[in-house]
């Protein structure tokens, strides 16, 4: 009933929390190095190194190289506490947390600058993405939208497909318009609801199930075309396409990175997903499918080949065709899927 949903939509809504002004105030003083200091223009890019507040500056420094500041007017302390709040409202999971929507920023700013798309796209939907992917997994638990099914959360009952990213988005938006937090105040009505637009888009891509339901026609696209031509700018349907893959292309990239980083995030990957099977054998007295299986553990290379044959290679290889540049993204993949398959052999 109409009621339930709101009371529903009430109890998931509550967890939100604003950054302070104090910390907004001391992120603001802080000088922000170049983008070549923190690497940011690479694709092979690592944030191990770099601390949270390393973090924040070099998100303070893609917003300044891509002129957002001041092409939206956007107030420099107001982008200080909304950058706080959304990496408060990431929670503690060893994988879908900060650190993730960090590194899907960063490879979005790598990959508009390295290909020179974002002359593509312009700058109101370049800054959809770049916010899309710093908020495109806000509130994660660790937990994937079957689980939400399974255990009849709160956030199914409100959502019956691609839940946990309406919720991301919604938690999105609930920060955009919290007080002190308004990043885009200063854009005009048609142009807030535009970024609004592709924000939602954006974030509701990285669905899984979209990517499969999106892949067919992008790789016909693809190999239709080639390259991306400044005709696409005029293209709502083929921008709306490359936008909508680019986000997986992004949100999966630690599969496109150098060995010692991909083989350090897998094990995150891991640790949440059998984190999850512990919470269904243990909350929902169900056995948890391989992938989620402790026991399980020693069959993760041979999964992480199937994922690269099922899931990656596709797209990557799909970019490696539309932007030369793209090609060290695909020839990692392969390399990756060679140390797998290597693991894959040792027992
Ligand atoms: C992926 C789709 N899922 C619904 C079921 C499992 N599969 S999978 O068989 O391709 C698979 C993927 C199995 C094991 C995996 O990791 C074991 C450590 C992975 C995997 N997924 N490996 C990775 O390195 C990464 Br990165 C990922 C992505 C995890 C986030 C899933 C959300 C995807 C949004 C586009
Ligand atoms: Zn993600």
């Amino acid at each position: 009933t109409a009621m339930a949903k709101q009371s529903v939509t009430l109890d998931v809504l509550s967890y939100h929390a604003s950054a302070s002004l104090d910390d907004a105030q001391r992120l603001r003083n802080l000088r922000i190095p170049s983008s070549a200091h923190f690497n940011l223009h690479e694709l092979a890019f690592d944030d191990i190194d770099l601390t949270d507040d390393d973090t924040l500056r070099a998100c303070l420094r893609m917003f300044l190289d891509l002129d957002f500041v001041e092409r939206f007017h956007i107030d420099y302390s107001v982008l200080c506490r909304w950058l706080l709040s959304v990496k408060k409202n990431y929670r503690n999971v060893t994988y879908h947390n900060w650190r993730h929507a960090f590194n899907v920023a960063q490879m979005m700013f790598a990959i508009l600058t390295e290909t020179q798309w974002w002359k593509i796209f312009g700058e109101l939907e370049c800054l959809a993405l770049i916010i899309g992917c710093l908020c495109h997994d806000l509130d994660h638990r660790g937990t994937n939208n079957s689980f939400q099914i399974k255990a009849s959360s709160p956030l199914a009952q409100l959502y019956s497909t691609s839940t946990m990213e309406h919720h991301h988005f919604d938690q999105c938006l609930m920060i955009l318009n919290s007080p002190g937090n308004q990043v885009l105040a200063n854009l005009s009505s048609e142009d807030y609801e535009k970024v609004v637009k592709v924000l939602e888009h954006a974030i509701l891509s990285t669905d899984l199930a979209v990517y499969f339901s999106k892949r067919k026609p992008f790789i016909e696209l693809v190999s239709k075309e080639r390259v991306v031509t400044p005709a696409w700018g005029e293209c709502d349907e083929r921008r709306g396409l490359l936008r909508a893959m680019l986000m997986t292309a992004c949100d999966l990239a630690a599969i496109t990175k150098p060995w010692p980083v991909e083989r350090r995030v897998a094990a995150l990957v891991a640790g949440e997903f059998f984190r999850q099977g512990d919470l269904e054998r243990q909350n929902l007295n169900l056995t948890p499918i391989d992938i989620m299986n402790r026991d399980k553990e020693d069959q993760l290379p041979a999964m992480q080949v199937k994922f690269i044959d099922t899931i990656c290679l596709p797209i990557y290889e799909a970019f490696a065709v539309l932007s030369q540049s793209l090609q060290p993204m695909l020839d990692r993949v392969k390399s990756n899927r060679a140390h797998w398959i290597e693991l894959s052999n040792n027992d």
